[in-house]
């Protein structure tokens, strides 16, 4: 297309990818191999093949979950999780991002005796590599997982606030994610009433499996950027609401189809975004279990609908200025 040397130019942001979920099934086996780690019985952990062959045919969110989690068993020491935000700043730095927001899920870390200051220590190294050596501005922002206990996230929260990583702007911001329907909508109520007490960014992965109550239920509880948000589309009021709010949505149109969402790029609701004048951003979510990374996924969109230049320079100017970055930093991407 005309339009692929436009697309790979634009200046990128990227709001919504785990960085347990860029861990490939190469880095899986040479992590395993460093530390001394056996893989699962299953036989898809039989050779990297296997295993990306099986990343192909997920059936639902809680389907890739399962995978999801089981991979990151071979992260353990501060190094790992240093090579895995490295290698993802690497290839994201290739496709033109120069600012990145991260997710990474402590509790599930934590709930297999990892401790809380090698999984942020690790990953922050990661974070000002990329910094010094790539230019990327980075931010970490800390994931609750709604499959397990909320207790587990309150004690992942009580050791944000002690170790202060929050004011030293180590930790910027708040989300939660993992299976969305099946446990309370507001699980996280308190944690967040206390997180926006303190003046924590806070967002949510709302609308991907779940209906828009889903997404009305995280707005209510403090959460001002949305993971997702596809199926915002089935609430018309709801979606003017966004609108007239410019609440982002950080939409990963290849996770949606992998994950069963949706059946192909072309019924993400793209269009219907932009029509409605609802803000959002193009991302990866999970590159290395999805089949593409964050260029493709805008080359994805390209292919779906068709875009002009003038969608999108809104697109990549919305998603410059609903990053969380001071004036100054939106100025120089811009
Ligand atoms: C996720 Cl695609 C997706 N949805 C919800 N939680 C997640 N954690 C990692 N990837
Ligand atoms: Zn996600």
């Amino acid at each position: 297309s005309p339009l692929h040397e436009f697309i790979k130019g634009l200046p990128k942001c990227e709001h919504h990818v785990h960085l347990e979920g860029c861990l490939t099934p190469e880095l899986i086996f040479e992590l395993a191999a460093r530390n001394g780690i056996s893989l699962p019985t299953d036989p898809v952990y039989t050779s990297i093949s296997t295993l990306s062959k099986r990343y192909e045919h997920f059936t639902s969110l809680d389907d890739f979950l399962h995978f999801y989690f089981e991979g990151m068993a071979v992260l353990r020491n501060e190094q790992d999780f240093a090579d895995l935000a490295w290698s993802y700043f690497q290839k994201a730095h290739s496709d033109g991002v120069h600012h990145a927001e991260v997710f990474f899920d402590p509790q599930v870390h934590k709930d297999r005796s990892i401790p809380y200051e090698t999984i942020v220590g690790g990953f922050s190294k990661g974070c000002q590599r990329a910094e010094k050596e790539l230019g990327l501005s980075t931010r970490l922002i800390l994931c609750f997982v709604r499959h397990l206990p909320v207790d587990s996230a309150r004690g992942v929260y009580n050791e944000l606030v002690a170790s202060k990583h929050f004011e030293a702007d180590v930790v910027h911001g708040l989300g939660w994610s993992s299976s969305e329907v099946g446990p309370p909508k507001d699980m996280f109520r308190d944690i967040y009433a206390d997180a926006k007490e303190s003046g924590i960014p806070l967002t949510a992965h709302a609308g991907e499996e779940g209906d828009p109550t889903y997404i009305s239920t995280a707005l209510e509880l403090g959460a001002t950027r949305i993971d997702h948000g596809i199926r915002l589309v089935e609430d018309e009021e709801l979606m003017k609401r966004i609108a007239r709010q410019g609440t982002l949505l950080t939409v990963c149109p290849l996770s949606n189809v992998r994950l069963r969402c949706v059946q192909s790029v072309k019924e993400v609701p793209i269009r219907k975004f932009l029509e409605a004048g609802v803000k959002f951003s193009i991302n990866s979510d999970d590159p290395a279990y999805f089949g593409g990374y964050i260029l493709d996924n805008y080359y994805a969109v390209q292919e779906a609908f068709e875009l002009n230049v003038l969608e999108w320079r809104i697109i990549a100017e919305n998603s410059v200025q609903e990053s969380w970055i001071p004036d100054e930093r939106k100025a120089v991407l811009l």
